[in-house]
């Protein structure tokens, strides 16, 4: 939803100052007004401060023209923002759990999710203590298996990460596989890199509420990274 608005808001300030610019721009001055105008009042709540500077300068005809001139660039800038507003759609939760460490399989796993064309927007190593693992599979609580689980998950190091992209959530789950490895698909990281349940490597959110309640239980929002990748315009697209 954040994508759409950041979309719609975006473009229609973007398009609004490049036609207001290209209906004017023969007519000097007066024309550079108009765009600056337009930035004046596309840009409120886009960029704040660009907007600022545009209502400061209203009053005054030939700094609005410069005004204009920045506008320009700033219009086509933001139109190609906007491709990757459309890429922050869905975040998921990807751990490499003690085994995939000591295996040296971090580059292997991080490769394929970088080369779906998922983007890399958090992640940290650590030694999660047995009470965070336990907070982890809490859903798992009631399971035989839990407490064996638990002190697995908090056996040595973990790489905890956030990936983004369009259903992200989901295809993540495609690309690790079946829980247990017997079963997974050759092709997906548990049917190529792992044998059995209790060593299966990795984990990922299965939905919606747990991807976000596992992004805040192990990463700061400030620890997250929104940037554009330029691949992006490659990445997504319509025709
Ligand atoms: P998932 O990791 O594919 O989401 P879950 O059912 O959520 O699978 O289980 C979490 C983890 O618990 C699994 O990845 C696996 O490490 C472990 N696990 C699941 N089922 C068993 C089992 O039957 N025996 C031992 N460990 C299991
Ligand atoms: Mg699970």
């Amino acid at each position: 939803m954040s994508s759409q608005i950041c979309r719609s808001v975006a473009s229609r300030a973007a398009r609004s100052i490049l036609s207001a610019y290209s209906k004017q721009s023969s007519r000097s001055i007066s024309g550079g007004r108009a765009a600056a105008a337009a930035a004046t009042v596309s840009l409120r709540g886009v960029v704040p401060s660009l907007a600022a500077y545009g209502r400061e300068e209203s009053a005054n005809a030939s700094r609005a023209w410069i005004s204009g001139l920045f506008a320009l660039p700033a219009a086509a800038y933001m139109l190609q923002e906007q491709e990757a507003c459309a890429a922050e759609m869905e975040r998921t939760f990807i751990a490499i759990k003690p085994d995939g460490v000591q295996r040296g399989l971090i580059a292997e796993i991080i490769s394929r999710f970088e080369r779906k064309g998922f983007k890399l927007v958090g992640i940290k190593i650590l030694v999660p203590s047995k009470d965070f693992a336990q907070k982890h599979y809490h859903d798992l609580k009631e399971r035989p298996f839990f407490n064996g689980l638990c002190d697995f998950l908090s056996s040595g190091p973990v790489i905890g990460m956030v990936w983004e992209g369009e259903g992200v959530i989901k295809y993540g789950r495609k690309l690790i596989g079946a829980t247990d490895p017997q079963k997974s698909e050759p092709g997906t990281i548990r049917g190529d890199l792992a044998v059995v349940v209790g060593r299966n490597i990795i984990h990922g959110s299965d939905g919606p509420e747990t991807a976000k309640d596992e992004i805040a239980l192990w990463f700061k929002p400030e620890e997250l990274v929104n940037y554009t990748n330029n691949a992006e315009k490659w990445i997504y697209g319509d025709n």
